[in-house]
């Protein structure tokens, strides 16, 4: 039975990490400008001035794409590319760009998937309190009804955020992220509420542009899974996947489709800060919960689970010598089948893996290749999981691999490689790596050769 007819498969990348051309054409500066500009904060000392310089090799890229046979590519655009003060003139030139890309990628029958805001937050606005100002979720809208209104004769699926996660949580709680400076937990959570009312405000200015066009979301979590698959530990890895950690309550899932999906924030986020929730407003959760037509989630692991005496759970220490990715993430292929049906059982909507990757040792070899069989091996084992996912009866739509190209991989600069595409940093050649010609395999038999 394997993946339905229609699904799609792609790749997906983020403005930040892969354009460059950071202070060309018009664009204004991102918090991810000005935080690399800060010693000590890139672990190489790098940025994103240059990366894989995809603002002038696009094309080059999408036909890296239709060599590989994506039949869809997920990219975001950069919000002070298109407004510099991040409300206000518009950049035409930035515009321009993107108007580029996706004929790009339309005469390549590659569709596009626009992730409106991938964390290259206007720096203009952060300097006017970013996502506290009580206005930042009107500004969103302001600058996802441009890009719908420009784009939205062609681009017929757009997500709006990615990650709140971490461009909240890792931003401004860890502060390992742009713009990296610690807000209490009031303000964290009030910054939350913006950006989920911001998402709804989206929403609602997307319809309006390109009522044909599909809607959804792209945050990440820790896909939490069953040790075994009895049913108390599968309720007890359902009750981990949609808890919310008082240590890091930012990196839940629920505190942020809860409100999208089931019109509240979870109780237990009530129960943990019952002083320091926004004032919700009566009708911010109408607003935050307009309707969509996919989640796109970003599953890369999780923690085995198991019940415990009490009715609740606890996490499984993980085996001596477990796998991990050269980013030392643990490889966990489980959390592609009881993520998305743990989503798809609380939601009810249509899910999409809008990301799933790893980092691995990339090099090239004396014979000019580019052999990743770690990263085969991974993908291998996740897609057999979102395989059966699917058989299973969850409705999933498609597979979206991090990353196309190696890029700037945010606080740890380019001393990670997650691309199906080997980017020479210093040269702008690229080479497809191994997994690259694996993976048309897999597009075309549509999952059947795994
Ligand atoms: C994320 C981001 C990507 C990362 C990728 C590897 O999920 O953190 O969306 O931009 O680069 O996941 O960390």
């Amino acid at each position: 039975m394997g993946f339905r007819k229609d699904f799609v498969w792609g790749g997906v990348t983020a403005s930040y990490q892969i354009e460059g051309a950071a202070y060309e054409d018009g664009k204004g500066l991102s918090v991810w400008d000005m935080f690399c500009k800060e010693p000590g904060r890139i672990a190489d000392g790098t940025n994103g001035d240059v990366a894989c310089d995809h603002y002038h090799l696009y094309q080059k890229d999408v036909d890296i794409m239709g060599e590989i046979g994506y039949q869809a590519y997920r990219f975001s655009a950069t919000w002070p590319r298109i407004l510099p003060e991040g409300t206000g003139p518009v950049n035409e030139k930035g515009l321009d760009f993107y108007d580029r890309l996706v004929d790009s990628l339309l005469a390549a029958d590659i569709q596009p998937w626009l992730t409106l805001f991938h964390w290259d937050y206007p720096y203009a606005l952060f300097r006017r309190g970013g996502w506290t100002n009580p206005s930042s979720p009107q500004w969103f809208a302001d600058y996802a009804q441009i890009l719908a209104k420009r784009l939205g004769d062609r681009v017929k699926r757009f997500l709006t955020i990615n990650e709140p996660q971490c461009f909240i949580g890792i931003a401004y709680d860890d502060t390992v992220h742009a713009p990296g400076i610690h807000f209490p937990i009031w303000d964290t959570l009030l910054m939350a509420h913006h950006v989920l009312l911001g998402h709804g405000l989206a929403v609602q200015a997307i319809r309006a542009a390109a009522p044909d066009a599909l809607v959804g979301i792209s945050p990440t979590c820790s896909a939490h899974y069953p040790d075994t698959e009895t049913a108390e530990d599968i309720e007890a890895a359902r009750q981990a996947f949609f808890d919310v950690d008082k240590g890091a309550p930012f990196w839940s899932a629920s505190l942020w489709s809860d409100p999208i999906f089931k019109g509240d924030y979870p109780k237990k986020l009530y129960e943990l800060f019952p002083e320091h929730m926004p004032n919700i407003g009566p009708d911010d959760m109408r607003i935050i919960g307009q309707p969509l037509d996919i989640l796109g989630q970003n599953i890369y692991n999780g923690k085995a689970v198991r019940a415990d005496s009490k009715g609740g759970y606890v996490f499984v220490e993980r085996e001596k010598g477990y796998p991990f990715t050269a980013a030392k993430w643990p490889v966990t292929p489980k959390a592609l089948y009881w993520g998305p049906r743990f989503l798809a059982e609380a939601y009810q909507i249509p899910i999409a893996i809008t990301e799933n990757g790893l980092s691995c040792p990339d090099v090239v070899s004396l014979d000019g290749k580019v052999h990743d069989p770690i990263r085969i091996d991974f993908l291998h084992r996740y897609l057999l999981e979102l395989r059966r996912a699917a058989e299973d009866g969850v409705d999933l739509r498609g597979y979206f691999h991090w990353c196309v190209t190696d890029n700037f991989e945010w606080a740890k600069g380019f001393t990670e490689r997650f691309g199906m595409v080997y980017c020479d940093f210093e040269t702008q050649e690229r080479i497809l790596k191994d997994s690259a010609y694996w993976y048309r395999e897999v597009i075309q038999t549509n999952g059947e050769n795994l």
